[in-house]
């Protein structure tokens, strides 16, 4: 359907007022909910999310176009809802206490959300107490990490070590990122799962959940 396509080439270019209006026309056209998100939406911002990873785009226009997708997001989310339909999996990220570089965290936020996972946002500086409180209370799949300073990097275990505290390591899986972070690290601390970069965590995150 040409307005999906044209949907998604202005999630690709970023056009935020363009995308919000082609949704509605969408769904006042009677186009499911659904494909509306996944033809549409996700599929211009999984285009924007590969040319990241090839660094044929970069932070700004990264930025721009999932502007541009939450604008969709917006209205087709309470359809959604009504819909009942499943998300892929529930995560949230949060860059670790001590720590405020957050535009890495967001990006990795975003392309999640745009890739049709649930994702809570809880911001930078953030201790293992809240995230453990959201995770207690809600249906958490993963929980992403990040961290930008060598001294914030090693609270990421003790993140690790409540989920294993609170006996919930077999149903929460952890995944960690940030400049500083390796696979190596990932290793020692006993993370699930480490990505380099935004386009990477989705990859990861479909590999963790099979979805
Ligand atoms: Co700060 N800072 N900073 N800083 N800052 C760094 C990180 C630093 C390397 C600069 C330097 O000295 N060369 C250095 C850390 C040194 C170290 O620990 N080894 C540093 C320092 C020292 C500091 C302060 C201590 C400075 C001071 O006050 N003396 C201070 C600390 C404040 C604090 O956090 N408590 C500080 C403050 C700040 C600002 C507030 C000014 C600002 C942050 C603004 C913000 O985020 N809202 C800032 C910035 C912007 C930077 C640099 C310049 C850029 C970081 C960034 O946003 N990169 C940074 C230097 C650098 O990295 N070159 C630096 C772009 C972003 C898209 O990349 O975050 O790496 P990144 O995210 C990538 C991947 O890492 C990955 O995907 C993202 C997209 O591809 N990724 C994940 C990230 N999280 C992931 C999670 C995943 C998976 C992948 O799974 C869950």
């Amino acid at each position: 359907m040409a307005i999906l396509e044209d949907i998604a080439i202005g999630v690709e270019k970023g056009d935020e007022v363009v995308v919000g209006d082609l949704t509605q026309k969408a769904i006042a056209e009677g186009i499911a909910a659904v494909d509306i998100l996944d033809k549409g939406l996700v599929a211009g911002m999984n285009v924007v999310g590969e040319k990241f990873k090839n660094n044929e785009v970069f932070i700004p226009e990264v930025l721009v176009s999932a502007r541009a997708m939450k604008a969709g997001m917006q209205k087709v989310r309470p359809l959604l809802t009504d819909a009942n339909v499943r998300s892929k999996g529930k995560i949230v990220v949060a860059t670790v206490k001590g720590d405020l570089h957050d535009i890495g965290k967001n990006i990795v936020g975003m392309l999640l959300e745009g890739a049709g996972y649930e994702v809570t946002d809880l911001g930078s500086d953030v201790s293992k107490e809240k995230i453990m409180e959201v995770v207690k209370k809600e249906e958490v799949d993963i929980i992403g990490m990040s961290a930008l300073l060598t001294t914030t990097m090693t609270y990421m275990k003790e993140i690790i070590q409540a989920v294993n505290d609170a006996n919930l390591k077999d149903k929460v899986k952890v995944i960690i990122g940030g400049a500083p972070i390796s696979q190596s690290y990932a290793d020692e601390i006993k993370a699930d799962g480490y990505a380099p970069d935004a386009a990477s965590a989705v990859d990861l995150v479909k590999g963790l959940l099979g979805r």
